[in-house]
């Protein structure tokens, strides 16, 4: 799967980050959003494969592209069939977040990417629309820090797991109210905090790298970004823990006439029979080879954002793969118009 996804998702990402970084700054979140929704599907159904949207835009109703259910690839194309050979394929599950962190690129900040995850057919947990609690840490406390332990337990656990001391640490948590609580009590503990305003997939990642002063992510986002992340830190060796909110009282879903009742009824009927479960890393992202794919719209932790020049961009990606065990990072210059030359810049 990844000899023959690898690059092709890198480009996948690629065309992505360069639409949406064409907004950015620009103060207009679904405009961003949407070209980069375009360039992803484009270049996705131009891939010799069979694939088929888990977690994306929507549900069918309400988004026209990406939607979840979606076949993508050229040999979902009715057209195609003469040419691909569905035998010789596998089918795969696909995660995209065409766009994630769309405030970011709308008012030019930092940590927006364009990022999608694969695995074979059921591989990937087909994530409702709702929030989840998450607990990300570096692969040395993978499975020694856990969700249902305080942040105090927790942040003591990873001093010890990173022989530091706690002043050391540096927990990621998303600025909202419902954190407020979080917040203190991890600066309590001694840890320092770094707020951000969006784009906790980004903050979930970093953990697992070293030397990016990253150490945890905690707090509440939402579930679908949950299994991106998982994708990732499955393919990293890192710790990543989620479980579903369906309390209004604790976060709203922004479901219309939304009831804790309600949220456990569709739950339910989503087959999610113990709403309460701790998902851990395994079981989001459960596919015996999972691919993942970034690439940076704005600067972050991790990857630059898209730079353009005349006629040209540079972009800086991320592909992990848990069969070859690697995490590389790409550097590509586009060029838009048949230059004579390459510069690099
Ligand atoms: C969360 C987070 C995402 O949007 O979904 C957030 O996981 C929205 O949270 O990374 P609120 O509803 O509390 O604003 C992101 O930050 C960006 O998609």
């Amino acid at each position: 799967m990844e000899n023959t996804l690898g690059l092709e998702i890198i480009e996948v990402v690629e065309q992505a980050a360069i639409a949406s970084a064409k907004w950015m700054g620009k103060g207009e979140k679904n405009t961003a959003d949407q070209v980069a929704v375009e360039a992803m599907r484009e270049r996705m159904n131009k891939i010799y494969m069979r694939g088929r949207i888990v977690i994306g835009e929507g549900e069918r109703d309400d988004a026209p592209m990406l939607y979840i259910g979606e076949e993508v690839g050229i040999c979902t194309q009715e057209d195609a069939k003469s040419y691909c050979n569905p035998d010789e394929l596998i089918e795969i599950d696909i995660a995209v977040d065409p766009c994630e962190g769309t405030n970011l690129v709308a008012y030019g900040q930092n940590g927006s990417m364009a990022v999608l995850a694969i695995a074979e057919k059921g591989g990937l947990f087909a994530a409702p629309d709702f929030y989840m609690k998450k607990l990300a840490a570096p692969p040395a406390a993978k499975g020694k820090v856990d969700i249902n332990k305080s942040a105090t337990e927790n942040l003591k656990i990873l001093a010890e797991c990173l022989d530091r001391s706690i002043e050391e640490l540096v927990v990621v948590v998303m600025k909202r109210e419902r954190h407020d609580d979080l917040i203190k009590e991890i600066r309590e503990a001694g840890a320092r905090v770094r707020l951000i305003s969006d784009g906790d997939v980004s903050a979930a990642i970093s953990c697992a790298f070293a030397g990016t002063n990253i150490h945890a992510l905690m707090g509440i986002g939402a579930a679908p970004e949950g299994v991106i992340s998982a994708a990732a830190m499955r393919c990293l060796g890192g710790h990543f823990q989620g479980q579903l909110i369906y309390d209004p009282a604790v976060v709203k879903t922004g479901l219309i006439g939304e009831s804790r009742e309600s949220n456990l009824e569709r739950l339910k009927s989503m087959n999610i029979n113990d709403p309460d479960k701790v998902y851990d890393v395994d079981e989001l992202a459960s596919g015996e080879t999972v691919l993942f794919a970034a690439c940076g719209i704005t600067p972050g932790v991790l990857m630059e954002g898209v730079r353009f020049f005349h006629k040209g961009a540079r972009t800086q990606s991320l592909v992990i793969s848990s069969q070859s065990k690697t995490a590389r990072f790409v550097d590509t210059i586009h060029m838009f118009d048949q230059p004579q030359y390459i510069q690099l810049r």
